[in-house]
């Protein structure tokens, strides 16, 4: 939602003067933002082919162009959330992350715990990053997202999206979707294997591949709640912990 997904490289700047506004508003202590790459990183990184590793000579080029189409994204982002006098500092997941068959494989956690231990607020973004087999690979920021909370032990996860949380189908295609308040990772993953094989549409297979790279941090028992960030003032809400509308996802209690 912070970029124009019809337009390569076209930022929503509204979006991003009004969320960053929202963040600032909340006055969250301890806070660690990632955004991912709408209409700057995947179209580049799709007329390379970046995500399916390093085949030949002529991606080299293409791998540039992504990275330097994220930092672009990228600073608009901290632009705006220094103006509304947040202490954003980005951290490039390509110059502390390794990953292997596109998953992470090594991370330099460091410099975060330092930036939040001094007050600041990391930015980080997902990215064309060094794959230890492939070369290069994708690192989606729902893969930070998940593996950072983990990591950082973070007391809850919030995903702004541009529909109101998790459906039960495409809710922009199909007036039946019904949206899932509340779903814990056991019926999450009944509902992958339902859905597993088909080719569901773009939100909900995207939303789905989203919520199941989060599974990790579910297990973990970090709560997460997805709320519609097109609508002034959710991301404010979840933020300050009061009632809103979305998808909460909690690791549900064992059967036996
Ligand atoms: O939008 C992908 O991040 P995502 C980043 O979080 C690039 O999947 C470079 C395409």
């Amino acid at each position: 939602m912070i970029t124009n997904k019809e337009k390569p490289l076209t930022p929503n700047l509204t979006a991003i003067e009004r969320l960053t506004s929202e963040i600032s508003r909340a006055h969250i202590s301890s806070v660690v933002l990632i955004h991912g790459g709408g209409s700057f990183g995947h179209p580049i990184a799709k007329q390379y082919s970046i995500d399916k590793g390093y085949r030949d000579q002529s991606q080299i080029m293409g791998f540039s162009k992504t990275r330097q189409a994220m930092m672009t994204l990228n600073k608009f982002v901290v632009d705006s959330l220094i103006l509304h006098n947040i202490p954003a500092v980005t951290v490039q997941p390509s110059s502390c992350t390794i990953t292997k068959q596109g998953r992470i494989e090594v991370m330099e956690e460091k410099p975060l715990w330092k930036l939040l231990e001094m007050g600041f607020v990391p930015v980080l973004h997902g990215d064309a990053v060094f794959d230890s087999d492939m070369g290069f690979a994708i690192l989606s920021g729902d893969q930070l997202v998940s593996s950072l909370a983990t990591k950082l032990e973070a007391e809850r996860i919030i995903i702004g999206i541009d529909v109101d949380g998790l459906y039960t189908s495409d809710p922009k295609t199909d007036a039946n979707a019904r949206l899932i308040q509340h779903i814990d990772h056991q019926e999450l993953t009944k509902m992958q294997h339902e859905l597993g094989g088909i080719r569901v549409p773009d939100v909900t297979g995207g939303m789905l591949g989203k919520v199941l790279e989060l599974m990790p941090a579910v297990e973990k028992e970090i709560p997460i709640i997805i709320v519609n960030a097109v609508k002034p003032g959710n991301v404010f809400k979840a933020l300050k912990g009061e009632e809103v509308v979305g998808t909460v996802i909690q690791r549900g209690e064992e059967v036996a």
